[in-house]
């Protein structure tokens, strides 16, 4: 994958701007880290580098998000905003600016967008009935009912009167631009994904909403809002200063703009290489150079996703094995562009090896030697041996194997090539054995030997030191202290990458004083890490009156992962944990395999099976009202029902039809198991199960209430 580089001295580079409906994890943490790293070593090759990250703010998610904590969307978006940024700061990662779409600054730059592109004749007003996933807050083309093809959930049915961008107009210039700009999309996969997107046809956007009002208005129409994705995709040119009347901010968008990366998840490939160069084109602003996207993350063999629950987050790991030890793990463990899976264990196991044993070990053997031998100081040496031309030859190809595959993106690559030098170097001092004088050797030929491969050793572990700096900051920082270069920061800011040759270890410098570097990881460091995250799981599904079981985790760490402990946890959206049908003791599914819970006997005359409170408050039993009740096609007994649960709508299928006229169930108020594994029927997919009572003669009794109950209410 190749990386197009700009002509110019100056590098622009960003993160997406992250959602703040829930707190940050380790998926945003790897786009983040990719980007610092990134900018680490184009600053440290003397390129004027401005990397940019910040907070995508508003939309209709975030506006529910902030309705089911119990707060005003200002007061939520800027709670989870600051998590981010502390995060970020604590992980010492060096953006040179954080945006959030909810400041002055953006807004105005969104709104003369918005005025550009309607005064060039691109954005028209017309109504829109079509199907919306607020998760993705995206349009997706299909009747109601239509399941969202990015996250799987049902999406909800919008009518309303729009601005429309004319996304159609650009089919073809698009195509023309893909074309010319090879290197534009990567990797190849999202490349060939989007080209076919485009090539499949391309409809008008709709660029304005008018059902809710948490967003920027329509400059002259402020009853609509400018649609989530134009807002926010415009954050790469409001934040270098497009749309500011301050000469100072206008000369750093001239400056930076065009962005050389725009670095962002393969799930958001469409809207970063579709849309947002279509907007741009239409408003006469250059194409940014190139968009680049990382592969999922997975955890316990899924996305990990803050809506699954399946998380872990950045500072566990951080607290036991420290920031370098996650950067380099991501890095070096995934192939950049494709999944990758993340475990405690393999994460342990490639610090013990390559950190620990690898490169930390060699650093402090080699510094102690050189204390022990030479009381810190480098000394002078006589002529290279064959052993120390060798080694030296290892370390050029390093050199000239590392910035390339980096600067493609090929982290774990480049990371390969350097560890192959730590090994060689671990070998040279193996063979040769400063610390042990044969017999033979005179005491005079021993120091040289002893000064010639400790000096040797010491500038391989340079060179490895300043090529890993960009992927492992705070270690490289210490190494090179004890190597008595003084501090990293300032090489770095004099360009030391644009100049690594081998001979930069002069002799009679001052070596400073050893330090650890990756203390070897013990055995309980995986069980720590997981109980980090049991823990933090467990205060919040605690303060939120649930059970902190151990079978409740993922539902725990999705509440944890939504919303900050400030922010009453009594009020987090509530959890849908896939809870195998065996573990619902009380509830039948019918033989059918349909998940309606039209239990199929009365009673039985078995022993009652007792179970622990802590089994029963696995069951998540919530209040619905069904929206949508029809038949589905050849298939006479199951009911297709939208329901609406407060806080979400989805799709249910359920085994009545032959009960139950679906007209007479639209409006009723009925109980669902919300925290049921999604099922698939009939190539529809059910999420959730209604509770009935089971005749003899197996008729159902749907479950009900006398008293009003709220949408979304919990039964316990
Ligand atoms: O999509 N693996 O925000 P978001 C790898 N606001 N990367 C992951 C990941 C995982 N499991 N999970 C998250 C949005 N990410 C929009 C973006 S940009 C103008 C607007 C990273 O909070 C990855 O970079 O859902 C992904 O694209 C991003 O976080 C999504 O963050």
């Amino acid at each position: 994958m190749t990386n197009s580089t700009s002509s110019q001295n100056r590098y622009y580079l960003t993160t997406p701007i992250y959602y703040v409906n829930a707190r940050p994890h380790l998926g945003h943490a790897y786009s983040t880290i990719v980007c610092d790293a990134i900018a680490r070593r184009k600053r440290a090759q003397g390129i004027d580098t401005w990397f940019l990250t910040g907070t995508d703010e508003h939309g209709q998610k975030i506006e529910r998000s902030a309705e089911l904590a119990g707060r005003t969307p200002g007061e939520f978006a800027a709670a989870i905003s600051a998590e981010f940024r502390g995060l970020w700061d604590r992980l010492g990662l060096s953006y040179d600016d954080f945006i959030r779409t909810t400041e002055e600054r953006h807004k105005r730059g969104v709104q003369k967008l918005f005025a550009t592109l309607r005064d060039k004749g691109f954005i028209y007003k017309g109504s829109y009935t079509g199907q919306y996933c607020v998760s993705d807050e995206a349009y997706v083309d299909g009747p109601p009912g239509t399941v969202c093809p990015d996250c799987g959930r049902v999406t909800e049915t919008v009518s309303e009167e729009n601005y429309f961008f004319k996304l159609s107009a650009f089919e073809r210039k698009l195509l023309e631009f893909y074309d010319a700009n090879p290197g534009f999309m990567g990797p190849e996969s999202t490349r060939r994904e989007v080209i076919s997107f485009v090539r499949g046809g391309l409809k008008d956007l709709s660029v304005s909403r008018t059902s809710f009002s948490w967003g920027i208005p329509v400059p002259g129409d402020e009853k609509h809002v400018v649609y989530v994705w134009l807002d926010a995709l415009a954050n790469y040119i409001t934040a270098l200063g497009y749309g500011s009347d301050d000469p100072k901010e206008q000369a750093r968008f001239e400056k930076f703009w065009p962005a050389d990366m725009h670095l962002i998840g393969k799930e958001i490939s469409r809207f970063h290489c579709v849309y947002w160069p279509a907007f741009l084109m239409a408003a006469g602003i250059p194409t940014p150079r190139s968009v680049k996207a990382n592969g999922w993350l997975l955890f316990d063999q899924g996305k990990m996703s803050k809506s699954k629950g399946n998380i872990v987050r950045a500072e566990t790991v951080q607290e036991i094995l420290g920031a370098d030890a996650l950067r380099y793990f991501l890095l070096r463990e995934i192939p950049f562009g494709q999944d990758g899976s993340f475990s405690f264990d393999a994460l342990v196991q490639r610090y013990n090896s390559d950190l620990a044993n690898g490169y930390g070990n060699l650093v402090s053997r080699v510094v102690n030697m050189v204390h022990k031998y030479f009381g810190g100081a480098v000394p002078e040496t006589d002529a290279e041996t064959a052993a120390e031309v060798s080694l030296r030859e290892n370390a050029e190809r390093a050199i000239a194997a590392f910035g390339p595959e980096f600067d493609s993106l090929n982290f774990s690559e480049a990371l390969k090539a350097l560890w192959t030098l730590v090994a060689e170097t671990d070998g040279y001092l193996t063979a040769n054995a400063p610390w042990k004088k044969p017999a033979e050797r005179s005491e005079a030929d021993h120091v040289l030997l002893q000064a010639r491969v400790l000096v040797t050793a010491a500038e391989a572990i340079r060179i490895i030191t300043a090529l890993v700096y960009p992927i492992l900051p705070d270690s490289a920082a210490k190494v090179w202290r004890q190597l008595g270069q003084g501090e990293i920061a300032e090489a770095a800011k004099k360009s030391f990458l644009t100049n690594l040759t081998w001979g930069g270890l002069k002799a009679g410098i001052q070596f400073g004083e050893p330090a650890p570097l990756f203390p070897r990881a013990e055995k309980d460091a995986v069980e720590r890490m997981q109980n980090i995250e049991d823990q933090n799981s467990k205060s919040v599904i605690e303060a939120a009156g649930g059970s902190p079981e151990p079978a409740a985790k993922a539902a725990a760490a999705r509440i944890a992962a939504a919303v900050p402990a400030h922010i009453e946890a009594a009020k987090a959206p509530e959890v849908h944990v896939a809870v195998p049908v065996a573990a619902v003791p009380t509830v039948h599914a019918p033989a059918s395999g349909a998940p309606a819970a039209v239990a199929t006997e009365a009673a039985t005359a078995q022993e009652p099976q007792h179970i622990s409170i802590d089994d029963f408050v696995k069951v998540d039993l919530r209040v619905a009202q069904i929206l949508v009740a029809e038949r589905v096609p050849k298939a006479d007994k199951l009911l297709r029902l939208e329901v609406d649960l407060g806080y979400e709508k989805r799709q249910i299928l359920a085994g009545i039809a032959q009960f139950y006229e679906p007209e007479k169930l639209i409006g009723r108020k009925i109980v669902i198991v919300a925290n049921l594994a999604p099922r698939k029927m009939r190539g529809l997919e059910s999420n959730g199960m209604l509770l009935a009572a089971s005749l003899p003669d197996g008729a159902p009794v749907l479950a009900g209430f006398l008293e009003e109950a709220p949408l979304g209410a919990r039964l316990k």
